[in-house]
C-alpha cells in the first residue's frame, strides 16, 4: 500500500526551519491603498476589464482602492480593430466611464504590441508596407482619447526575449527600428498631454539574462532619445516570482538610477507576484508573494522618478480565466494579487500599504 502523500513544503516544516517570522499577521482592516500611495506621491491603480464591473461587490472595492485604471485587454488592437477600420471602443469606454465617475485617472495600454494584433494586420503590413497601418492606428486611439489619458504605452515589448537586440516582429522587418519612432511621434501629435511610455518586462531579476535585458532596454531608450523620439517614461511591467528568479535589489536600483538620469519617469505598470511553484499552504504562499513585493517596492519607491504603481489586477477572483486548462485539470488557482477571490486583503495588500507608508513624500 502506498503511504500518505508527502506535502511539498508544509508550514510546520518551515516553522521548524526557523521561518516563523515570515508568517504575516492577520488583517484587522482593509488598507486604503490609493490614499496611502497618494500621501507618498504615488498613484496606485490596477488593470481591470469591463466584465468585472458587472459583479455586485467588486466595483465598490475597485473604487475604494484604485486611483488609476488601465484596460487589461480591451485596448488591444485585436479587440479594438478586429476588421480593418472597424473600431470597437466599447470596452475602453465602459472602463473610462467608471474611472471618471469615481475620479480615477486612466492609462492606455498598448498601442503597438506584436502579441495582440488582429489576424489581418500582419499580411496587410507585409503586402502594402504602408506606414499608415501603424501611424493611423496610433493617431486614431491617441486622438480619440486626447486629453483623457494620464499615459500611453506607445510601444510594448519591443525587446527580444533573450536580451539581444530587438524582437523580430513584422513591424521591425518592414520598417526597421524606426517603427518605434513613428509610433511615438504619431502619439505625441495626437495627444500632446499624455505621458508617452515604453513598456517592457524582465528588468527586475539578477542573473545574466536580467543583466542583458537591462542593458538592452537602456540601449533601446538611448536610441529613441538620440533620434529625437518623444519617449518620456519607462513602464516596468514587473511580473515577479515568489518562487523563481528574485528581484536583484542592487541591480534594479542602479538600473532605475540610469533611467532617472536620462530624465525619464518610471511607471510600475503591471505588478503581480506569481506563487507558482510554491508550497500547498496558502498562508506560506501569500507571505512569500508579499515578501518579494516588499523587496521590489523598497527599491522602486526609493527612486524619486517613480510615479505610479499599478497591479495587473486587484483580486485573485479574475486571475484564472474560466477556460484555463490548468484550472480545469488541477484546480490550482493563482494568488498573485492584493485581494483574495472573496475580496479580502492579503499579505500583498499589507506589503503595498507598508511600502507606501514608508515612502518619504516629495
Ligand atoms: O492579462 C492579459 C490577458 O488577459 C490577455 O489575454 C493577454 C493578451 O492580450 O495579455 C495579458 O496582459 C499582458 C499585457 O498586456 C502585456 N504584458 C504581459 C501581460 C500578461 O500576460
Amino acid at each position: 500500500m502506498p503511504g500518505p502523500p508527502i506535502p511539498l513544503l508544509t508550514r510546520r516544516a518551515l516553522l521548524a526551519a526557523g521561518a516563523s517570522s515570515l508568517i504575516a499577521p492577520a488583517f484587522a482592516q482593509e488598507p486604503r491603498l490609493a490614499a496611502l500611495a497618494a500621501a507618498s506621491g504615488i498613484v496606485f491603480g490596477t488593470a481591470a476589464a469591463s466584465y468585472e464591473l458587472r459583479d455586485a461587490d467588486f466595483p465598490p472595492l475597485l473604487a475604494r482602492q484604485a486611483a488609476m485604471l488601465v484596460p487589461e485587454y480591451e485596448m488591444k488592437r485585436a479587440v479594438v480593430e478586429p476588421r480593418p477600420g472597424a473600431y470597437d471602443f466599447s470596452g475602453i469606454d465602459t472602463l473610462m466611464a467608471f474611472a471618471r465617475a469615481h475620479n480615477m485617472a486612466f492609462r492606455g495600454h498598448p498601442l503597438i504590441w506584436y502579441a495582440a494584433n488582429p489576424p489581418w494586420l500582419e499580411d496587410a503590413v507585409l503586402a502594402r508596407r504602408d506606414e499608415k497601418l501603424l501611424t493611423g492606428y496610433v493617431t486614431a486611439l491617441a486622438g480619440r482619447y486626447r486629453g483623457r489619458m494620464h499615459s500611453l504605452d506607445v510601444v510594448n515589448e519591443a525587446l527580444a526575449d533573450d536580451g539581444n537586440g530587438l524582437r523580430q516582429s513584422f513591424w521591425l522587418k518592414v520598417f526597421g527600428p524606426s517603427y518605434m519612432d513613428m509610433a511615438f511621434h504619431a502619439a505625441r501629435a495626437a495627444d500632446p498631454a499624455a505621458l508617452l511610455v515604453y513598456n517592457d518586462y524582465g528588468c527586475e531579476p539578477g542573473g545574466p539574462l536580467g543583466d542583458r535585458v537591462r542593458a538592452n532596454c537602456l540601449g533601446l531608450l538611448d536610441g529613441l532619445i538620440a533620434r529625437g523620439a518623444p519617449v518620456q517614461a519607462l513602464g516596468l511591467q514587473s511580473h515577479l516570482f515568489a518562487f523563481g528568479q528574485h528581484v536583484d535589489q542592487r541591480k534594479l536600483r542602479d538600473f532605475l538610477a540610469e533611467i532617472a538620469a536620462r530624465g525619464l519617469a518610471i511607471l510600475v505598470t503591471e505588478l503581480d507576484v506569481s506563487d507558482e511553484g510554491g508550497p500547498s499552504d496558502i498562508a506560506l504562499r501569500d507571505q512569500a508573494v508579499a515578501d518579494e513585493a516588499s523587496r521590489y517596492l523598497d527599491v522602486v519607491l526609493d527612486n524619486r522618478r517613480t510615479a505610479t504603481v499599478l497591479t495587473w489586477g486587484l483580486t485573485d477572483r479574475y486571475a484564472d480565466p474560466p477556460q484555463s486548462l490548468r484550472l480545469k485539470m488541477t484546480g490550482w488557482r493563482y494568488r498573485k494579487f492584493p485581494f483574495d477571490a472573496g475580496l479580502r486583503p492579503k499579505p500583498l495588500a499589507g506589503a503595498l500599504a507598508r511600502a507606501f507608508s514608508a515612502r518619504r513624500p516629495a
